[in-house]
């Protein structure tokens, strides 16, 4: 049944119980990093009252569970009805602000207005921050006027300008549907003013939440900045992620600041493109000053009801923690990649070259004792374009559309290829990751879908197909990676290395009887070639 341990996942970060949401100020200090998120510690449902649980970590890995961060108290009116979303800082050396760890989240009020709270790590030579201070002077932000009570949220990181002065965004929505980001400034981080116009906003788009602001360095290095290196305009751009509460997805652009109104390079009047096509939502990242870079968690929700959450006694993973830096080939768009200690958890390679995948002939890949955690690694080569599917200008350049018009058993011309996982003997039950390549006007046009259509015999789960376009030349280079981490009830994708990524969650009936297969398959006219492939089982991760 759903109830089965069998979904619960191997190296996706999730409590041992209960409803998890939003990651909440990830950070690394002294030595350990931290991951805080939403946590109903009641029940496998979305609370109201949520609290702020605590993990902390060496490797981002394996995780110790240490006591709950931030709850509702009968003695703290700022946040007596609820806990909600923030972000972390670390507030250097200076006697004008206290030094150290500090968190921004927003508190439900008495009257459950929505407020932005400050709290500091209570002994900060602690390296697990286990006590938190919650000063009675809270809130720090009160609501704006004219801004509805429930529409004001998810303070972000602080970064400080040359001028000294702190800035947070906080989301919201404006009476008349505009979207906005809020900017507040402050010297000592703990009286903000508002500035007169917004970071940020989107005609008639709903409430923003959880905005991620930071500088990522133009040159396509990986290595992260802190995100008060955002003033470094002439080597630096910045992107702003924002999360569309009306339609459930993250999006970002890349852009620049003038007097602290972001300004995106492209993507005018929309908030941007999706970080991920499938199942992701209230991304936050944090720049890691130990190994340089900047990582991004994100919350993955069921794709099953409540019912079978209640069953199953929890809801909610994380993603695989990401790397994330700019596409240095100027097309203002970020890449990612699993965080690299995730391979310390590969067991038994199995590897070939050269294969030719040929049409409607499924190809098994054996010598895995348990693909239902595994790591794959494939790059094609399409031997030649002609046979690409003539693109349809009815689709309207939407992908999630043509991936689900044409999913993985709708045959082609190129493609679609890719993988099958979490295939169950008879391949009654897969999910199939793959590319389709299509010949539109002047270009050829890359296609990535992860289609869940048959995932399951199961009927009460969602299974809408997710796809997104690969910004890749592929006439010029006809080759394409694809890495897919499959984890029990979640498979995590990475296209072209890291250009287009897709999450999805999926309940395969065939997991209970552990008869779990893997393919490479290919359902276009002609042959596809695997040069390489490389697949590993997955150990589990520590959470205790
Ligand atoms: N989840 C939190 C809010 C945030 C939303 C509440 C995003 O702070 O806006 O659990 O998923």
């Amino acid at each position: 049944s759903i109830a089965s341990p069998k979904y619960r996942t191997a190296f996706h970060f999730q409590p041992i119980k209960n409803w998890m949401n939003d990651p909440n100020g990830p950070m690394y200090y002294n030595g350990y990093y931290h991951f805080f998120y939403q946590y109903n510690p009641n029940g496998p449902e979305w609370s109201e009252n949520i609290v702020w649980a605590h993990s902390v970590s060496l490797d981002l890995v394996n995780w110790s569970i240490v006591k709950d961060a931030f709850f509702s108290t009968q003695d703290h009116p700022f946040d007596i009805n609820g806990c909600w979303s923030g972000s972390a800082t670390i507030l250097p050396d200076g006697d004008v602000y206290r030094p150290g760890p500090v968190m921004l989240y927003t508190g439900l009020d008495n009257d459950k207005r929505q407020v932005q709270n400050i709290a500091f790590a209570k002994n900060i030579s602690d390296p697990m921050l286990e006590e938190w201070d919650k000063p009675d002077y809270n809130p720090i932000i009160d609501l704006p006027t004219g801004i509805q009570p429930d529409c004001f949220r998810d303070p972000s990181t602080g970064w400080i300008g040359e001028d000294g002065y702190w800035r947070i965004g906080v989301g919201s929505v404006e009476e008349d549907h505009t979207g906005v980001i809020f900017l507040y400034k402050s010297k000592d981080f703990v009286h903000w003013t508002k500035s007169e116009k917004p970071l940020f906003s989107v005609d008639d788009i709903g409430i923003l939440e959880c905005p991620d602001f930071f500088p990522v360095s133009r040159d396509g290095s990986k290595e992260g900045l802190d995100t008060s290196s955002l003033n470094g305009d002439s080597v630096n751009d910045y992107v702003l992620k924002v999360s569309i509460y009306e339609l459930n997805i993250d999006v970002y652009t890349v852009g620049k600041c003038e007097n602290d109104v972001y300004i995106p390079n492209d993507h005018k009047g929309s908030a941007g493109l999706r970080i991920d096509f499938g199942k992701f939502y209230a991304s936050k990242s944090f720049f890691d000053p130990k190994m340089k870079r900047r990582i991004l968690w994100a919350w993955v929700n069921e794709e099953c009801s409540s019912t079978d959450n209640i069953a199953k006694g929890w809801a909610g993973i994380q993603i695989v923690p990401r790397l994330i830096w700019l596409d240095e080939t100027g097309h203002h768009r970020l890449i990612q990649w699993p965080i690299k200690e995730i391979e310390s958890l590969r067991r038994n390679e199995i590897s070939f070259q050269n294969l030719d995948i040929i049409p409607q002939t499924p190809f098994e890949i054996k010598g895995l004792i348990n693909t239902s955690q595994a790591d794959v690694e494939v790059e094609f080569e399409i031997p030649n374009l002609e046979d690409a599917e003539e693109y349809d200008p009815s689709w309207s350049m939407d992908p999630q559309k043509i991936c689900s018009l044409r999913n993985a058993s709708v045959s082609g011309g190129v493609g679609p290829f890719g993988l099958l996982v979490l295939a169950s003997d008879n391949r009654e039950e897969y999910t199939a990751v793959f590319f389709r390549i299509f010949k539109a006007k002047d270009k050829y046009l890359t296609l990535m879908c992860s289609d869940q259509s048959k995932s399951s015999l199961r009927t009460e789960v969602s299974k809408t197909v997710y796809g997104g376009f690969v910004n890749i030349d592929i006439e010029n280079t006809p080759k394409i990676s694809l890495r897919t981490l499959i984890d029990h009830s979640v498979v995590e994708s990475f296209g072209a290395g890291g250009r287009t990524c897709i999450t999805s969650r999926v309940y395969p009936t065939s997991i209970l009887t552990d008869n779990i297969h893997l393919f490479v398959f290919n359902n276009g006219t002609k042959s596809v070639r695997v040069v390489d492939f490389k697949a590993w089982e997955m150990a589990n991760a520590r959470i205790d």
